[in-house]
């Protein structure tokens, strides 16, 4: 009989209406809730976003099944693997996934998020919600930090960097004449300090997919910056942008590799405002096609889940 191997498939989560933004909002700021303009102005902004007002959900949804599909094909009959989610900052929250698993009758599980990059300040955190309910629900879990150098990932990132060159090209602009930006969201600058992560693996997933596709001028830039008064990761993508126009760019490729779906932070800052800072600018800008669920991204997930469950005892 096969062995049933849940696995806690973590996402940032997003409101399911206009209504729930505020409560939304409150969880993002440990239960803080925010002023009355802070709320208008992400109301906003949801509103504002081309294909839908929340479409991270729906992205997440496509993603858990896709995901438990190709977990499920070709795996030799030896294991069934359940896929739950999880969400950091909406229902169903992390704690209501690993419930779900134990309520099934599921004992051992591995858990995975939807962001490659490991920080202690993103990954970590939801790592530790789950382990802790797990512990009280005794489900013994294994987890997955990060998978940002993973093969597959660096080639689908780079084959959608190369899609876009061409098309830079066939509107009359030489691939080198055109300024690949890599982006995710930052985090306060405190994490480097604490010997995080984060910004090696982004720079070294950066790094990689400019290799293979052959792009050699590129550089990294954080985005979509909290709202605190503490300093973030700099320099942000506005601030990239007009350092680029003084530069006499006049092409600009943005490749969000810290992100996998679309979403406020993809849909909003980068095709709304930053789009509107490059025009203002007389620059061209494109973005590469988020992954969602790309057979290739799932193929990814399914592999360093596989490889996980493979070290369990
Ligand atoms: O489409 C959607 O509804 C959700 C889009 C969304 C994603 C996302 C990913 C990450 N965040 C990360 C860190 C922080 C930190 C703070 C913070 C604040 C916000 C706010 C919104 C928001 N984030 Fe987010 N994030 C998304 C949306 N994020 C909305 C609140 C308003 C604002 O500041 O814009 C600051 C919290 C605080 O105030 O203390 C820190 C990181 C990621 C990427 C990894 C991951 O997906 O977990 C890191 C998607």
């Amino acid at each position: 009989m096969a062995i049933k191997i849940g696995v806690l498939v973590m996402s940032y989560g997003t409101p399911e209406s206009l209504e729930g933004v505020e409560a939304y909002y409150t969880h993002i700021r440990r239960g803080n809730s925010p002023s009355a303009e802070q709320l208008k102005e992400l109301k906003d902004r949801y509103a504002a976003i081309v294909g839908g007002v929340f479409p991270l959900r729906k992205n997440t949804d496509l993603q858990v099944d896709a995901l438990q599909a190709a977990l499920n094909s070709d795996n030799g009959g030896k294991f069934e693997f359940v896929c739950y989610q999880g969400l950091k900052h909406a229902h169903p929250f992390i704690e209501d996934g690993v419930e779900a698993m134990a309520k099934d009758g599921i004992t051992q599980a591995v858990g995975i998020v939807l962001a490659p990059h490991y920080s202690s300040m993103s990954v970590g955190t939801y790592i530790k919600r789950a382990q802790e309910k797990a512990d009280a629900c005794h489900v013994e879990m294994s987890f997955v930090e990060s998978y940002h150098l993973h093969p597959e990932l660096i080639d689908v990132l780079s084959k959608r960097v190369s899609a876009r060159l061409d098309q830079f090209e066939e509107a009359g602009a030489k691939r080198d004449e055109v300024r690949v930006l890599f982006s995710a969201h930052s985090l306060p600058e405190r994490i480097l300090s604490m010997g995080d992560p984060y910004r090696d693996q982004l720079l070294e997933t950066s790094a990689a997919i400019a290799a293979q596709a052959g792009v050699t001028t590129w550089q990294f830039t954080w985005q979509s910056a909290g709202r605190t008064a503490e300093p973030w990761l700099g320099p942000d993508v506005l601030v990239t942008l007009r350092e680029l126009s003084n530069e006499q760019v006049k092409y600009v490729l943005v490749a969000p590799v810290g992100f996998v779906s679309d979403h406020l932070e993809v849909l909003y800052d980068l095709d709304i405002e930053a789009q509107a800072v490059a025009s203002e600018l007389d620059i061209r800008l494109m973005r590469i096609e988020s992954l969602n669920s790309d057979p290739a991204y799932m193929s990814v997930l399914s592999d360093v889940v596989r490889t996980q469950v493979s070290q369990m005892k």
